[in-house]
């Protein structure tokens, strides 16, 4: 605790030279909103489950559950100690704990751990994110961003950006990553690491991020107020139309699935949107989306309706000149 707590006040000096810097270089495109108190001191870890905010507070150990008013409906117990990084994998929150150094795949219902692996290589253990099949960590200790699979098998690693990284987030095509040092907030490219915006942190020392289909969220460390950002807009895209179906990203998690399944996808000029999701006999089973959208990343939960019975079914995704269809199991 005192380790931590003295590390991160040491580089509140070094962080005026650098909100200065930004604020001069005009690279902010959004900006942020104040939304509300955290419901415990110290928080740390944030996430988005298609429908609520999860936060942490260090001290007692817990994680709340979030409406958008900021009234924590729900909350249990964290594993090990000083919860750090969150985030949400479409059934469980994965818990980073600053004390154990581990991370802890948690039910969200009762807290109870379902399983739990170390952090590799890191002294500290801060953000968590999930791109739909795979999770991405990150701490300050070595700055290193890592790609695990959910045995925490590392598939990549790349140096983070600044040089004290913390949060993570995933937008349906980029990470987000804030920098406790910096007090920046990247979008990063997964495939390499490379920055493709930068943005000024609303406060000094933000631990992890949060993306709820069209915000950020961040949540100052010290000051304990959550804030949520403007829309975020998708990069814009020089390449061919066949180029972009060739890329296009349609992300359904989790999948298999039980119950909700979310959708994410990335629109880069607006279109007429239909979506629908037909069985295997190609009967027309339930139309989840259909009209114009704007352009930017756009996420969509679906609840099957309990007369939808186990099977394999196909979304089909459809804009005004493109269509792609993508396999989905129901348990
Ligand atoms: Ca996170």
């Amino acid at each position: 605790m005192i380790t931590k707590t003295v590390v991160k006040k040491l580089t509140l000096s070094l962080t005026i030279g650098a909100i200065l810097l930004l604020a001069s270089s005009g690279l902010a495109q959004i900006t942020w909103t104040t939304m509300f108190q955290a419901p415990g001191p110290l928080c740390d870890g944030m996430t988005w489950d298609g429908e609520y905010i999860w936060i942490t507070s260090e001290t007692p150990a817990r994680v709340y559950k979030i409406d958008s008013m900021g009234v924590a409906i729900d909350t249990i117990p964290a594993p090990g100690s000083q919860p750090t990084g969150l985030t949400w994998d479409g059934n469980y929150l994965w818990v980073g704990s600053y004390g154990t150094r581990r991370i802890y795949k948690v039910d969200p219902v009762t807290g109870s751990v379902d399983t739990s692996f170390p952090a590799q290589n890191t002294v500290s253990n801060e953000g968590l994110a999930f791109d739909g099949t795979y999770l991405w960590h990150t701490n300050w200790s070595d700055n290193i961003i890592r790609k695990l699979d959910t045995l925490f098998v590392q598939q990549r690693q790349f140096p983070a950006p600044g040089n004290g990284s913390t949060g993570l987030t995933w937008d349906g095509t980029h990470l987000w990553n804030s920098d406790q040092n910096r007090d920046s907030v990247y979008r990063i490219d997964p495939a390499n690491g490379q920055v493709v915006q930068r943005e000024i942190a609303p406060d000094t020392v933000i631990q992890d991020l949060a993306f709820d289909g069209t915000h950020l969220w961040a949540c100052g460390y010290f000051s304990q107020t959550v804030y949520r950002s403007s829309p975020i807009v998708g990069i814009k895209d020089n390449r061919t139309k066949t180029d972009l179906a060739a890329s296009f990203q349609l992300k359904l998690y989790p999948n298999p699935c039980h119950q909700n399944v979310i959708l994410s996808y990335q629109l880069l000029e607006a279109s007429n949107v239909h979506i629908s999701l037909y069985d295997a006999t190609g009967t027309l089973v339930s139309t989840l989306f259909s009209g114009q959208q704007s352009t930017g990343i756009k996420s969509l939960r679906w609840k099957r309706p309990g007369s939808v019975p186990a099977g394999i079914y196909f979304l089909r995704f459809k804009t005004k000149d493109f269509s792609t269809t993508r396999r989905l199991i129901l348990l």
